[in-house]
């Protein structure tokens, strides 16, 4: 069955509504970035770039390094442009824009989509200026709530834990990320455990002018502790993304790996005086790795 005109949405040349992307615009391997100044910060290092496409905060650089083909896209702030993301990256291998039908199992392209943002620290031994790669992430934002995802039994407990540790009226969904991706990509990192929340000010326990019904959240994210199998599971570090990537990453087939350059430390009080360092080296090992 095609699907309808209004839901998957072509612009009049052809590429999909908000990514303003056709089919041969991306590469297999996509990197990914909050801030879209960040696109340009690896492009720049590109030998040669092919397209330059951009709408909203979706700005998008197509190009080769080192001889192999790769895609920077900044997709701004929030878990509602990850779903955006995701699923017109996946419509854009996956489905036929001539026919808009979804492509036989059997042709199942799987993208590795690698996310490089910033992130805070919750934890006192995890110093600014260091790079974590996520292990699980633990989604507080309601991303979710629409989509039937299967989790495994320990992210169910660890999701059941943070719900009793903060006495939420929801489940926080829980997904553990592509494996080989995070030992490539991510190895001598920080390995973590991320909490994606849905707001960088009291959803992270800031206290601008605002009172937090929850003053006590920072200590209740610090102190969590779940005893696995595996051993003791902590909540590492937060920011605002990287649980919709592996959720819908895992319900739509592609890998996923979220790297996080620290920039922030929440139990020691820090701000990194030099974010611009952290996240180059950040850059830096991203292209020589992917
Ligand atoms: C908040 O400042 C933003 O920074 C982090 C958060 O997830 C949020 O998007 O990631 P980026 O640096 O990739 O934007
Ligand atoms: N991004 C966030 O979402 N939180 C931080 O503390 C730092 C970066």
């Amino acid at each position: 069955m095609p699907i309808p005109e209004s839901e998957l949405i072509f612009n009049k040349d052809g590429s999909i509504y908000h990514l303003n992307l056709q089919p041969d615009h991306i590469s297999d391997t996509i990197i990914t970035v909050g801030d879209p100044e960040r696109v340009a910060l690896i492009s720049e290092h590109f030998d040669s770039i092919e397209t330059k496409m951009h709408k909203r905060e979706f700005v998008s650089h197509v190009g080769y390094y080192k001889g192999k083909r790769l895609t920077v896209i900044s997709t701004g702030m929030g878990t509602d442009n990850i779903d955006i993301l995701l699923n017109e990256l996946d419509a854009l291998v996956n489905i036929d824009f001539i026919t808009r039908e979804v492509r036989p199992h059997e042709e199942h392209i799987a993208l590795r989509i690698v996310r490089v943002g910033t992130s805070g620290a919750l934890q006192a031994d995890i110093p600014v200026g260091s790079h974590l790669v996520t292990e699980h992430a633990v989604g507080l934002d309601s991303l979710m709530q629409f989509y039937p995802l299967v989790e495994t039994g320990l992210e169910i407990e660890v999701g059941t834990g943070v719900q009793q540790a903060l006495a939420l009226d929801y489940r926080p969904y829980c997904v553990r990320g592509t494996d080989l991706l995070r030992e490539q990509l991510g190895a001598g990192m920080v390995v973590g455990n991320t909490l994606t929340c849905p707001g960088f000010y009291g959803p992270q326990g800031r206290v601008l002018r605002l009172d937090l019904r929850r003053p006590d959240l920072i200590e209740q994210f610090q102190n969590f502790r779940y005893q696995s199998a595996e051993g003791e599971f902590r909540l590492t570090n937060f920011e605002m993304e990287t649980a919709g990537y592996y959720a819908l990453g895992r319900l739509l087939g592609h890998e996923v790996v979220s790297l996080n350059a620290i920039v922030a430390n929440r139990a020691t009080g820090e701000f990194a005086t030099n974010t611009d360092v952290v996240m180059h080296d950040l850059i830096a090992k991203t292209l020589e790795r992917v």
